[in-house]
């Protein structure tokens, strides 16, 4: 569906603002928009799942973990596919998310996957500039990732910065010069990113940053004890059809959470680079970018 179709649809959750600015800048950050108690729940579940995550020594299908995670001080990169862990994390994913992935994308909305990423203080976890169309290839780019503060963030705790106008420019290569898919921009590509354009998303917990797929982002480290939940869940228009394996299918991938399925792809024509074959197996954009695999 073209951005003029979907933007004259009337509006479920955002303001024509907020949508023209994403399609505009092709990302954008609401404070302040999910209801307290939806929250609570989120952050009493979350909180479950960290102290689980004390019991594992390695990373699994449940928890990412990074270096030195033990039992005492654990240091729970993402938990993986909140949307099978609970029912509060799907509730979420198919309640006011789904609502506002349709005021972007278009009546019909596929969920694709959702993951929730954690920033410690002091733990080494930039998530360094990378474009997420290129894990996920689709016919066309109306694919986006909503994500959740579950704790407030500023600039201290590694707040999701975008670069402004990205999407509308060529796809970057991420693979090395060896052929290794690292997830991320060459060290070259990322210094020549011009900072002038990039926004910081901030706002309190229970505010949502949306980035489109073909979106430069990044996110720095944490420099604040505060830790950083952040809960992502990833939307395509039932338009835009996967041509690659899924990194990490769960029962949910692929269901259509608002309109109907269709049968005509749309086809963008611009090129995205192929990511390696997952079907045998994922392991995170942390282990990727870390050069773990
Ligand atoms: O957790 C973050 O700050 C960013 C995560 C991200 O960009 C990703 O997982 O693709």
């Amino acid at each position: 569906m073209q951005v003029q179709q979907i933007l004259s649809q009337p509006a479920r959750v955002l303001t024509q603002g907020q949508r023209e600015k994403y399609f505009a800048d092709g990302f954008v950050c609401v404070e302040d928009i999910v209801p307290n108690d939806t929250l609570i729940e989120l952050q009493r579940v979350t909180a479950e799942f960290q102290d689980k995550s004390r019991a594992e020594t390695t990373s699994g299908d449940t928890f990412d973990v990074g270096s030195g995670h033990c039992a005492e001080t654990p240091i729970l990169r993402r938990l993986k596919s909140p949307d099978i862990q609970d029912d509060a994390y799907w509730s979420f994913s198919t309640g006011l998310m789904a609502d506002i992935a349709a005021d972007l994308l278009g009546p019909n909305v596929v969920f694709h996957h959702s993951k929730l990423n954690f920033k410690w203080f002091e733990a080494s976890d930039t998530v360094k500039w990378h474009q997420d169309i290129q894990f996920f290839p689709h016919t066309n780019y109306n694919v986006l990732t909503i994500g959740c503060y579950l704790a407030d963030t500023d600039m201290s705790n590694g707040p999701l910065a975008a670069l402004k106008g990205s999407h509308k420019e060529d796809l970057y290569d991420q693979y090395d010069a060896e052929g290794n898919w690292t997830g991320m921009l060459s060290d070259e590509d990322a210094a020549g990113i011009d900072m002038s354009r990039v926004e910081y998303m901030t706002g309190k917990a229970g505010s949502i940053t949306i980035h489109n797929a073909r979106t430069l982002h990044y996110s720095p480290a944490s420099k604040n004890p505060v830790p950083r939940p952040l809960l992502l869940n990833c939307y395509t228009s039932s338009d835009a059809k996967p041509y690659t394996a899924h990194p990490q299918p769960t029962r949910n991938t692929y269901k259509v959470v608002r309109g109907e399925q269709v049968i005509w792809a749309e086809h963008d024509p611009r090129p995205c680079q192929i990511p390696p074959d997952w079907s045998g197996g994922y392991t995170s954009i942390y282990a990727a970018q870390a050069g773990e695999n």
